[in-house]
């Protein structure tokens, strides 16, 4: 019999590549989208997957408790993704009470919709490695201790002990996965990865002078988002209700991932001078390609993830395939063509 699921927040880049892959297992897959004045389905209709006859796209907002409940009853099914959150960062110190609303209590609200519509409804809630962030091991494990450093993470970590409080307290099969950063051509512009590719683009095609950044020393552990959504699938298959690291145990710095994004685009670039004072400069021409903007510092920064994905390769035969550098090739690939041909998601 086929499967029906629900993924909340089609219209993000998990969401999309999600749907991608349970249509492509012969799910019928019911997507939630927000009522905004301009619903953008860009990456769903990228992956030629938006006029599938198995995908019903559902008008629903995650802070509602009577939207949950009835998007569990008409959509009758057996297992739900929530992908749907306030995601960015550095958004969530200018808004810390909507993040808090939507990425901390929304969860609860299909945590309730579960318990009321059927409790044997299997859950995934799309937990982070942001909920770390002042590291205290190094790599970061499911055991490693949680010391969140934005409202974003505070969010998530009550979301992410909801989601266990409910597996414990009435059996519901609610799994939470904690994934690092997990990037593609359907990031969304305002993460740091795919600003880069895009500006590299730009700058290869003379469209942008200059690309300015904030915190260039970060360190993250990147990975291909279109591998991790299948582990999330993956979570939902098991025996046993968990919580899982998906990472690759690798971490490199925000100014790696810039000389790798130039490289790819074939242009060397050479950094100097530090802290406020960085420039890139683009070794052919002299010009300067990258400056640092303090308006893109965070007021408390997460400076080092590295995770530990044993756990998921031995439980779930889940490990990732892709390396950075193919990563960052095929972002800067995909942005220069839709660059070239005149558009820009
Ligand atoms: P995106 O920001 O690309 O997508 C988020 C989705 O949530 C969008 O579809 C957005 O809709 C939707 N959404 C936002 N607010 C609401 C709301 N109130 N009601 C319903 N839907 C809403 O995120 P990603 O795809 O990158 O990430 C998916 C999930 O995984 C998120 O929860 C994120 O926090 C988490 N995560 C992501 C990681 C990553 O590296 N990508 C790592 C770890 C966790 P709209 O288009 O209308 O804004
Ligand atoms: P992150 O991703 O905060 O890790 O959250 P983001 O790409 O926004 O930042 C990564 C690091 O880069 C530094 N940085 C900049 N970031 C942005 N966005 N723009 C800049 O100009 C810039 N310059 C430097 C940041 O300070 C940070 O250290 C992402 C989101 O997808 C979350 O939803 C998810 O939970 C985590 O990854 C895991």
């Amino acid at each position: 019999m086929n499967k029906t699921a629900v993924i909340t927040g089609i219209t993000g880049q998990d969401g999309a590549y999600l749907a991608e892959l349970l249509l492509s297992k012969g799910y019928t897959v019911y997507g939630t989208y927000r009522r905004t004045s301009s619903v953008n389905f860009w990456r769903i209709e990228e992956l030629g997957i938006e006029n599938h006859s198995n995908l019903h796209l559902v008008e629903y907002d995650l802070t509602d408790l009577s939207s949950s409940i009835r998007l569990l009853q008409n959509s009758g099914a057996t297992e739900v993704y929530n992908l749907a959150a306030q995601s960015f960062v550095g958004v969530s110190f200018e808004q810390p009470v909507t993040t808090a609303e939507i990425t901390g209590i929304g969860p609860l609200n299909l945590l309730e919709a579960i318990r009321i519509v059927n409790p044997k409804i299997r859950f995934y809630q799309a937990s982070t490695s942001e909920m770390f962030g002042k590291v205290q091991a190094i790599p970061q494990s499911e055991s490693t201790p949680f010391y969140p450093r934005s409202p974003y993470g505070v969010a998530k970590l009550y979301a992410h002990w909801m989601t266990i409080n409910y597996r414990e307290s009435y059996d519901i099969f609610a799994c939470s996965g904690i994934l690092f950063n997990h990037e593609s051509p359907l990031r969304g512009r305002e993460f740091v990865t795919r600003k880069i590719t895009d500006s590299v683009a730009k700058i290869k095609l003379g469209k942008l002078d200059v690309l300015e950044l904030g915190n260039l020393d970060a360190k993250r552990d990147w990975g291909f988002a279109k591998e991790y959504v299948e582990g999330m699938w993956r979570m939902l298959q098991a025996d046993e209700p968990d919580s899982y690291v998906l990472a690759t145990n690798r971490t490199e710095t925000v100014r790696d991932f810039v000389l790798m994004s130039f490289k790819a685009a074939g242009i060397n670039v050479e950094f100097s001078g530090h802290a406020e004072e960085e420039i890139a400069v683009d070794v052919a021409t002299g010009k300067t390609v990258v400056r640092i903007s303090p308006k893109f510092y965070r007021p408390a920064e997460v400076e080092l993830l590295i995770g530990d994905p044993a756990k998921a390769k031995e439980k779930l035969g889940w490990e990732p395939q892709t390396t950075l550098e193919q990563l960052c090739q095929m972002m800067v690939e995909e942005d220069m063509r839709r660059n070239e041909a005149g558009f820009s998601f």
